[in-house]
């Protein structure tokens, strides 16, 4: 399987986050990929590529452009205020106040904001924009035949609505990848997300369409970031109506359960019977990760990839979260060889 990589993610290196009411070191660091890149390399996966140069155009079909605007410009504009620390919003349009873009950027980043522990900094947006090119190169692979390809992204992108970014992500790299599949052609496209967290910014971009079908495995948001999104009702809405499947679980929940999960999840890509499966692959349900509570053990991950393998379909795999930096590289990996030699 081929991955595609580029150093630039690199450019994305927050010195804060907003966590527990400190400001403490980033949990989406740049290490991360490092780390899975190494276990590629190890493991003979495939060749490692970097992307092409790509347009925003195909950004452009999922985000709005004054979000993008905004994203381009942030950091300028924050510090050109005098503000001394990265930019993290402190007042967001809650219950009650008037949706509309101020034009001081205080209020404008809370204005675009889903959540407000993620900093933007100076390196932010060209390396949001690699990541979008990286997976839009390995979403073009799949377009020319290749039946997997993985796009080893960062930062994330699966809690990036059409004009929100927060949970460490910008650019939805995974809705990118969905739309460009239709753009080129594809008549269905199915989102598999086995992050941790429920993927709100992907159910929400897609929420009312029938030609994406959406299905996240995440922890119970009663109990689990993002909170007010992901709940097993929200069903799809309008001409979207069936085509979303949220599966919360438990804490402590373990693969018995999970794949559980999983394996109704595939029952219903395979009635839905999609042109191409996209998978945004985070791989903190790991049982030793940070900041999550679900108990999949490295060897699980492979299993998976094995299941995933047998719908048979051409499938991106989009790197998203996983927080356990010294086991992310194996526990990414084996969910790829899993799926690659089963
Ligand atoms: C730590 C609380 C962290 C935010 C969690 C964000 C999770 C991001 C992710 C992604 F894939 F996008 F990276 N709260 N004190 O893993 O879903
Ligand atoms: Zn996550």
């Amino acid at each position: 399987m081929l991955t595609v990589f580029s150093p630039d993610h690199a450019l994305r290196d927050a010195k804060t986050e907003l966590s527990g009411g400190e400001l403490v070191a980033p949990y989406e660091c740049p290490a991360r990929v490092e780390y899975v890149l190494e276990q590629i390399r190890q493991v003979g996966l495939g060749d490692v590529i970097p992307p092409d140069v790509i347009s925003l155009d195909p950004v452009l079909r999922v985000h709005d452009p004054l979000y993008i605007e905004f994203l381009r410009s942030c950091w300028s504009r924050w510090r050109a205020k005098g503000n001394r620390g990265e930019a993290i919003p402190s007042v967001i349009p809650a219950r009650g106040m008037r949706q509309r873009v101020p034009q001081n950027i205080n209020g404008t980043i809370g204005y675009y904001a889903m959540a407000c522990e993620t900093a933007i900094t100076e390196g932010t947006w060209p390396a949001v924009q690699a990541g979008a090119n990286v997976a839009l190169t390995a979403q073009a692979l799949i377009s020319q035949g290749e039946a997997a390809a993985f796009a080893l992204c960062r930062p994330p992108g699966h809690h990036a609505a059409r004009d929100l970014y927060g949970g460490y992500c910008f650019i939805n790299n995974v809705a990118v990848c969905a739309q460009a599949f239709l753009d080129q052609g594809a008549e269905r496209v199915a989102v598999l997300d086995v992050d941790f967290h429920h993927g709100n910014g992907t159910q929400s971009i897609f929420y009312e369409r029938p030609d994406v079908m959406f299905l996240s495995l995440h922890g119970d948001p009663q109990h689990a970031f993002p909170y007010f999104l992901g709940f097993a009702d929200e069903n799809g809405a309008g001409p979207g109506e069936g085509f979303n499947h949220n599966y919360p679980m438990a804490p402590s929940t373990a693969y018995d359960v999970w794949s559980d999960a999983l394996q109704d999840a595939c029952r219903k890509i395979e009635a839905y019977a999609p042109d191409v499966l996209a998978v945004s692959l985070g791989v903190d349900t790991f049982e030793g990760d940070p900041i999550s509570f679900f108990r999949l053990t490295s060897d699980d991950f492979k299993r998976y990839g094995t299941l995933l393998a047998s719908l048979k379909l051409p499938t991106l795999f989009v790197m998203e979260g996983g927080y356990a930096v010294q086991e992310i590289g194996v526990n990414t990996v084996n969910v790829l060889t899993g799926f690659a030699s089963p």
